[in-house]
């Protein structure tokens, strides 16, 4: 890292997402956290914005520093991209993606109860349908109900011993990234076809606890733990049903392409 200053060619400048996600959150934690990133900025807008800005920068092969998360087409269009090591674990290790449910759903209605709770897929189910729409330009609804039809094996797992119903309306609260819009609506096409009318609210993270919490949703499928939502599941913590996770292998770090030749966070110069 001798003879480029990344640090100044990225005009110590994180590029990052949404204000209100669980990731931008713990970068502005990194950014106290870490001598190399001291008098950094993340900026913070969408997701799209800061997929433009990549899509720009690996053109002109210039540097640039994401907040980058896996499940995510980004890795399946530029396998060349590398997380940076985060020697302070202010990143985490390892995440899941959790299914909650609001108290009282197991009575109130608990066939969908089983049928969540029997969820469970994999990271790379969930990123084939994030790839495939990039690709055709299908939105995620339509590429999850063709996934379901083709996925029947999977499915019949999740509906072991789940009865039918006549039209009780379920309210799936998610997230609006393109991973928690997978597995929302691949659950309304499954719950669909059990007779469910089910309504997915994408909300930001901090409303998807709370309205799972209030009662207000029924379930949700989007909350990343141990670290990613941290913070929001511990403000509502005691007032929703944690059903486990639904996907195990999630991640959430810097990430930079790798003509980049920086290993890590404390590679950065402040
Ligand atoms: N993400 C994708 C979200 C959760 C799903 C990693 C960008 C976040 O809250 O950071």
């Amino acid at each position: 890292n001798g003879e480029t200053n990344y640090s100044e060619a990225v005009d110590y400048t994180i590029t990052g997402i949404e204000p209100g996600a669980g990731i931008s959150v713990t970068t502005e934690k990194a950014i106290e956290a870490y001598d190399s990133l001291y008098g950094w900025e993340v900026t913070l807008s969408s997701t799209a914005a800061m997929a433009s800005e990549l899509d720009k920068a690996i053109e002109d092969k210039e540097p640039i520093i994401i907040t980058g998360w896996n499940p995510h087409w980004t890795f399946a269009k530029y396998p060349d991209m590398k997380y940076l090591d985060d020697p302070k674990g202010i990143y985490g290790d390892v995440e899941v993606i959790k299914t909650i449910a609001r108290k009282g759903l197991k009575e109130d209605k608990p066939n969908a109860y089983k049928l969540i709770d029997q969820f469970k897929w994999e990271v790379e189910d969930m990123e084939s349908i994030m790839y495939e729409s990039k690709e055709t330009g299908d939105d995620i609804e339509t590429v999850a109900k063709r996934w379901v039809e083709d996925n029947q094996d999977k499915v019949s797992e999740w509906t072991k011993g789940v009865e039918g119903v006549d039209g009780v309306a379920f309210e799936l609260v998610s997230t609006p990234w393109d991973s928690e819009r997978s597995s929302a609506f691949v659950m309304k096409t499954v719950m669909e076809n059990l007779g469910y009318d089910v309504k997915v609210t994408p909300v930001q993270v901090s409303v998807m606890f709370e309205s799972v919490a209030t009662g207000s949703g029924d379930a949700s499928l989007a909350p990343w733990m141990p670290l990613t939502h941290k913070d929001f599941y511990e403000e509502y913590k005691g007032q929703f049903e944690d059903l486990g996770p639904n996907l195990e292998g999630a991640k959430i770090g810097l990430v930079v392409p790798s003509y980049m030749d920086i290993d890590s966070i404390e590679d950065l110069k402040p």
